[in-house]
């Protein structure tokens, strides 16, 4: 019979094989299965594409000193913490005689790395960036568009959109429709006066994550720091990924006392998401609240939502785990974890600080478990 011992038994069971769990070993095997997108920003100079990439991906990816310069004019940012590729190019003067040197660099520079048996130098997407406050589209920026544009995956990002009216906005569009009817064209500010209706950073991030592979996709979004939104459907998509492997893992029932494999599948969840968000990116000490609160909360939640499904009066030989239990708990865990990390991030894009102990503490797990158990 199914006893309150043995329930106890059972979820001190799960806790210890959680000992063994190594935060840096997990956390290079999921590295090793990701695939960096590379993406180029290309355009005039003073258009704003530094900018764009520290908007998008923090200061410090592109600040100054931190990219290697792969050509005179190409600039390659791999943040340690990140999964991109940025390269970043000095942009040439409008009219400028030099701007046919920019034309042979940066062209030469993404056929020779696309043609490269090295896909890690592969360049998957280009946003090109047409300022708005130049109130023109140039014969240059229409060369490279075509020229760029049969070498990788390109869109038009139109920026600074501040500095232009509506109806040079308009016009601008409207020229870009007639002479690349192909290309996705994507207006953005980063003065904060311009509503957010207006700017189209998601539909940049949507385009962009619709022409990369899947792996690649969720190494665009972890990279992201401040469009939280887009991260927090990605994130919800790669639980997505642990839900499948936990329905694999459970092919016949389990019993509970042996559910080790599930409770992995946890754990590398609950550290791919931690990643993902980029929580882990800050001290030792957030390191040290993910191993000891996050990873032992992991165990507790866990035990104790699966003690929940067994019936009061079966015997222990019913205390089994089916392919059902293992993936309504995985997405309802994953998703709970999402909440928290989302929340997380919009305090701290905010510039609060987080408590994550309490964050994560378990009846914050369970309460948001339950909730996502039922959702499923
Ligand atoms: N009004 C306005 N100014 C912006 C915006 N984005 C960037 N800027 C400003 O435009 C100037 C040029 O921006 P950068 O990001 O350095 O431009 P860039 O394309 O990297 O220029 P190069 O490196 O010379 O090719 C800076 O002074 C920025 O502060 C915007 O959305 N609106
Ligand atoms: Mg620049």
């Amino acid at each position: 019979m199914i006893t309150d011992k043995w329930k106890q038994e059972t979820v001190f069971t799960l806790i210890d094989k959680l000992q063994y769990f190594d935060y840096d070993q997990v956390l290079r095997r999921i590295h090793k299965t990701v695939k960096k997108p590379g993406i180029l920003v290309a355009g005039a100079t003073g258009v704003g594409k530094s900018s764009l990439i520290n908007h998008l991906f923090g200061m410090e990816v592109a600040a100054e000193g931190n990219g290697k310069p792969v050509t005179d004019r190409v600039t390659r940012y791999e943040p340690e913490q990140h999964d991109v590729v940025l390269y970043d190019t000095r942009g040439y003067e409008i009219g400028d005689a030099k701007a046919q040197q920019f034309y042979k660099e940066v062209i030469g520079f993404v056929k020779e790395a696309n043609e490269s048996d090295d896909v890690a130098r592969h360049i998957h997407l280009v946003w090109y960036c047409i300022s708005a406050a130049n109130k023109r589209v140039t014969p240059m920026d229409l060369d490279l568009l075509g020229a760029l544009n049969g070498l990788a995956k390109v869109c038009v990002v139109l920026t600074q959109i501040d500095a232009a009216t509506v109806v040079e906005l308009k016009e601008l569009r409207e020229t870009l429709a007639k002479k690349v009817p192909d290309l996705s064209v994507f207006a953005v500010s980063l003065d904060p006066r311009v509503p957010e209706g207006a700017v189209a950073w998601d539909g940049l991030l949507d385009w962009s994550m619709d022409h990369l592979e899947s792996g690649m996709e969720l190494a665009l979004a972890q990279a992201l720091g401040k469009e939280v939104r887009i991260k927090r459907r990605q994130a919800d998509k790669l639980v997505q990924r642990y839900v499948v492997a936990a329905a694999g893992a459970v092919v016949c029932p389990l019993p509970m006392t042996d559910s080790a494999v599930l409770v992995a599948i946890q754990t590398t969840m609950a550290t791919h998401l931690f990643n993902f968000w980029g929580i882990s990116r800050g001290t030792d000490k957030i390191k040290d609240v993910f191993v000891n609160v996050v990873i032992a909360n992991t165990g507790r939640v866990f035990s104790r939502s699966l003690l929940k499904l067994v019936p009061g009066a079966g015997t222990m030989a019913s205390a089994v785990i089916n392919s059902g239990i293992a993936t309504s708990f995985t997405y309802a865990f994953g998703h709970a974890i999402n909440e928290v990390c989302y929340k997380a991030a919009l305090k701290m894009a905010d510039g609060e600080k987080v408590d994550f102990t309490s964050a994560f503490a378990v009846d914050v797990l369970m309460k948001l478990v339950d909730k996502y158990m039922k959702q499923k």
